[in-house]
């Protein structure tokens, strides 16, 4: 009986509020239905006169109307052009907003790609996800090579081609450089930036990293101008008192193949501090870089270019490496995790 009563009461006051055209019909309806002596508060006062068990649903009933003629008038009032103004302190201080910049990783791409532009690389971007031939195939490894295990590379189930071989995730940027040999004729000097992705993690190593590689093929390229634009990119990137520096190393894709060390900013590459003892930072003068060498024949010749005519060199290193080099950070994840506090120094 009483429900009846509060559904007939909720379905007249929504009938009314729908056929109110101004703002004071609006509010003659609001006291009706819900001022103090209106007929919502007339129906809760028959709540006492229940019998125990049913008050509680009852009064959830009469609450919920009251809480749906509220909106339907809130609603009709907005309509209507009623939505009340809001009071302004205009003498508070203002909230400045907060404004963004690239990050960190982002801008030392920018930089790299910069240092290179002004010597006539231009940046390329290749496939991320890959097939086997790109990476390692084409590239001078043999089948039972150790960075084909599953351990490092990141294979793609079920992703298969008869001609190239698994697909994965490059795991380095050197997968660029028999594309780029596909895509144009020597003379080449390429730069290609990309995310590499290995199943690595530490303090020094991420699943998801960046590479820069350049390739350089040409008719009377030797080691010195291998040499001569390592010592130009530490120059630009750490400082103009630094200097490169190769040593005997193995890739399969390079021949020769060298690791890159480039000086150590605390010690100027004495490997002494100036009170004569034994620099902390890198112990011997020079820091370890990455990788770099001639490119092999059979790259070449897989890339198809004449090896009897062209030579070439590439390099390829991390980016968060040097950049961490550079700015001193001691832990590869930091860059990954997103945290203000961090990021905003740069
Ligand atoms: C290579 O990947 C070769 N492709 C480099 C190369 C290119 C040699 C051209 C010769 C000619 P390596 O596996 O050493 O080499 O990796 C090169 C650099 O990538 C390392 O020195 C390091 O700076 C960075 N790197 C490798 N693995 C990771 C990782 N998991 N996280 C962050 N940086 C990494």
């Amino acid at each position: 009986m009483i429900k009846d009563q509060i559904t007939n009461l909720k379905n007249e006051a929504i009938g009314q509020v729908l056929e109110a055209n101004d703002l004071k019909t609006l509010e003659e309806i609001r006291s009706k239905f819900l001022g103090r002596s209106g007929k919502i508060n007339e129906l809760t006062k028959e709540i006492p006169k229940l019998k125990p068990e049913d008050r509680g649903s009852i009064g959830k009933l009469i609450n919920e109307t009251k809480q749906t003629i509220e909106e339907v008038l809130s609603q009709s009032q907005e309509k209507l052009g009623g939505k009340k103004e809001e009071w302004f302190d205009l003498t508070l201080p203002g909230k400045k907003p907060e404004i963004g910049h690239l990050h960190l990783v982002t801008q030392t791409i920018n930089e790299i790609t910069d240092i290179f532009a002004k010597i006539g690389f231009k940046r390329v971007r290749y496939p991320e996800v890959e097939w086997d031939w790109y990476a390692f195939g084409g590239l001078n490894f043999p089948e039972n090579h150790p960075a084909r295990d599953e351990w490092e590379t990141y294979f793609i189930a079920n992703l298969n081609s008869p001609k190239y071989g698994r697909g994965l995730l490059t795991p380095h940027t050197s997968s660029g450089q028999l594309r780029e040999m596909e895509a144009q004729k020597p003379p080449l000097r390429m730069l290609n930036i990309a995310k590499c992705y290995r199943r690595q993690s530490d303090i020094s190593h991420a699943t998801m990293f960046y590479q820069f590689e350049g390739l350089v093929v040409d008719e009377g390229i030797n080691i010195t101008h291998l040499k001569g634009t390592l010592d130009y990119f530490f120059k630009q990137f750490f400082g103009p008192e630094r200097k490169a520096r190769i040593r005997p190393y193995h890739f399969q894709f390079t021949e020769p193949s060298f690791e890159v060390d480039v000086s150590c900013s605390g010690c100027l590459g004495t490997g002494k501090t100036a009170s004569g003892e034994i620099c902390r930072v890198c112990k011997e003068g020079w820091l370890e870089i990455g990788g770099a060498g001639m490119v092999h024949p059979n790259v070449l010749r897989n890339g198809g270019i004449d090896p009897e005519k062209y030579t070439g060199f590439a390099f390829g290193w991390g980016v968060e490496r040097v950049l961490m080099m550079k700015y001193g950070i001691g832990d590869i994840r930091l860059l990954f995790e997103g945290d203000l506090r961090f990021l905003n120094q740069f």
